[in-house]
């Protein structure tokens, strides 16, 4: 008789590296000791006493670690809290990431736009093309550029930005950012990464195929008449729970903005470097993007600061708007990013000494909305080559360090003995987003000070993304012994089958609760999650959210041993 798993054990349901730090969070104070047994033989290898009580300061539930670093041998195990109950079985071994890294990448495959997903690449999620997006009229608030409104342009391709089926320029920028710097920080492990889309094996990495779709996509959405940039491509209102194939409303562009154009132009000129490698395979792509990047840069400075008022659209324009509206406030952090991967695609400092780089600032993590730390990563990754003065590089690499020991200290403490959920605001809507960006923060420290501290404090994140968290949940679908099965995400509801897409990251805790559905556990910023399809709030799925995913376990698959 299966004996059932305790919730109550918290952990990383992957699995664990070798050589790297192991820990289990006991929910409650109850329990005073834990044994790591052989999952097959029930053999105990490992015994341990719990950790003192520590509380958490969201809910103050009490937990208690397990720590069973000491465990070094590859292997399948549970650990066992007598009197509560044992765990899931785990693995120890090298490369025990590599699945959850690959899956989600292949995430980005299928939120495919304007296209078949045959059974080859997407199995028991094939799917019949829809949003061609071949005729995609101009809205009345982008008429600008002289064509009329109703104009029909091609504009095909692209990603699905999340549970719905829109395409936002603004979040492809941060997402294609993470992904392109990605390849740039890793580029031979990505030599032998193979994910199984259409592209394979055609001589170029996976990820670059895969980021080549929504770049494509990204190139349409510039005007060709004066170089700006449209917000996004857009329904007027949310389809329904329906199948691509099934989604017949008439879709638009709509205004040029700067935020869009800015994004756009970042990831035109890390594009452009990128792909410069791979001119045979991609003929002519990298000259698009550099031209692309420098005609937006051009409209970008004679439109410093249009910003996309979509509830003023609304009362101008028919058919008004109302789907995602990436309403940035402030341009300051594009210019930025923008202005750095200028500089580091022509090697002109001009670009950066245009703008301020706002050093004096403690570094910020990226978000959809905030991109200049994007732009530091840029510069620090290319500040050798770039020859990068000194009285830049050296506040630019402190204070990404100088934020990333804030991030380690106290760990300790840490219910979860996690760097996510220090503070309450870390649980934000798409928090999981939070964790691994933290995590790839750390990352970047790590690259600098090679303290193994930055490096575990990643992991960490991983270790908090795949279940050692408050809700027990591992958050990447298909992956975990307590899944996520029920993410809003219109692909999964619509299609019939049990499991939802896999290789997806859930939003995660949100106390914002702001979809208002039943069910919420309590509103502790840690626990304020639902995996119910009505939460778009702390259960929607994004490809903003799931870029830095695989940016995080890509790096510590390419990192640890
Ligand atoms: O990720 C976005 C989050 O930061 C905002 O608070 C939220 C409300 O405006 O919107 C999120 O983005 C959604 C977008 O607007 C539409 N597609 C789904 C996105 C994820 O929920």
């Amino acid at each position: 008789h299966a004996q059932q798993h305790s919730d109550a054990i918290r952990l990383n349901q992957i699995g664990f590296y070798p050589a790297a730090p192991k820990v289990a969070v006991v929910a409650g104070d109850g329990f005073e000791a834990f044994e790591v047994k052989d999952a097959k033989s029930g053999k105990t290898v490992l015994k341990g006493m719990l950790g003192p009580v520590r509380t958490s300061q969201h809910s103050g539930k009490h937990t208690r670690v397990a720590d069973f670093s000491q465990l070094r041998k590859p292997g399948n195990y549970t650990i066992d809290v007598p009197g509560l109950g044992k765990s899931a079985p785990f693995s120890v071994g090298a490369r025990v990431h590599r699945e959850v890294a690959e899956a989600s990448l292949k995430g980005f495959y299928f939120q495919r736009a304007s296209t078949e997903l045959p059974e080859k690449y997407a199995g028991k999620w094939a799917r019949k093309a829809g949003h061609p997006d071949d005729k995609v009229l101009i809205h009345a608030s982008a008429v600008s550029d002289g064509r009329p409104e109703n104009t029909l342009i091609s504009s095909t391709r692209g990603w699905y930005d999340a549970g719905d089926y829109n395409k936002y320029i603004v979040n492809s920028g941060i997402t294609m950012g993470t992904l392109l710097s990605l390849y740039e920080d890793f580029p031979l492990f990505f030599e032998d990464f193979n994910i199984n889309i259409p592209e394979s094996n055609n001589g170029v990495p996976d990820l670059l195929d895969e980021v080549a779709w929504n770049l494509r996509w990204m190139l349409t959405m510039q005007d060709p008449a004066d170089g700006g940039v449209y917000h996004k491509l857009t329904n007027p209102r949310f389809d329904g729970m329906i199948m691509p194939d099934a989604a017949k409303n008439p879709r638009y562009v709509v205004q040029k903005g700067t935020a869009a154009t800015l994004d756009f132009v970042a990831v035109m000129a890390q594009a452009s470097r990128v792909f410069k490698n791979f001119d045979n395979k991609f003929p002519g792509l990298a000259d698009s993007c550099t031209t692309a990047a420098v005609r937006g840069w051009q409209w970008a400075g004679k439109n410093p600061a249009v910003l996309y008022e979509q509830g003023e659209m609304n009362k101008q324009f028919d058919p008004d708007v109302v789907t995602g509206a990436y309403g940035d406030r402030s341009v300051k952090d594009e210019w930025i990013w923008a202005a750095s991967e200028m500089y580091a695609m022509t090697g002109k400092p001009e670009y950066i000494e245009k703008v301020d780089l706002e050093l004096n600032q403690p570094l910020a993590l990226p978000t959809w909305g905030n991109v200049k730390t994007l732009g530091y990563y840029t510069l620090v990754r290319f500040g050798d080559k770039l020859k990068l003065p000194a009285e830049l590089a050296a506040p630019l690499r402190k204070s990404i360090v100088t934020y990333a020991d804030g991030l380690i200290s106290g760990l300790e403490k840490q219910p979860y003995h996690t760097v996510m959920g220090k503070v309450a605001q870390d649980y934000s809507w798409g928090s999981s987003s939070v964790a691994a960006n933290q995590g790839i923060a750390l990352m970047y420290a790590y690259r600098i000070t090679k303290d193994l501290h930055h490096l575990h404090g990643a992991l960490g994140n991983l270790d908090y993304l795949l279940g050692r968290n408050a809700t027990g949940y591992c958050f990447l679908t298909g992956f975990g012994s307590k899944r996520v099965m029920h993410p809003h995400h219109r692909l999964s509801i619509a299609d019939g089958v049990v499991d939802p897409l896999p290789g997806l990251l859930s939003g995660g805790p949100n106390p914002g609760q702001q979809d208002k559905c039943a069910g919420y556990p309590n509103k502790f910023p840690d626990e304020s999650f639902i995996d119910h399809d009505c939460s778009y709030a702390s259960n929607e799925i994004a490809i903003n959210w799931n870029a830095p995913m695989v940016y995080l376990a890509a790096a510590l698959e390419a990192s640890m041993k």
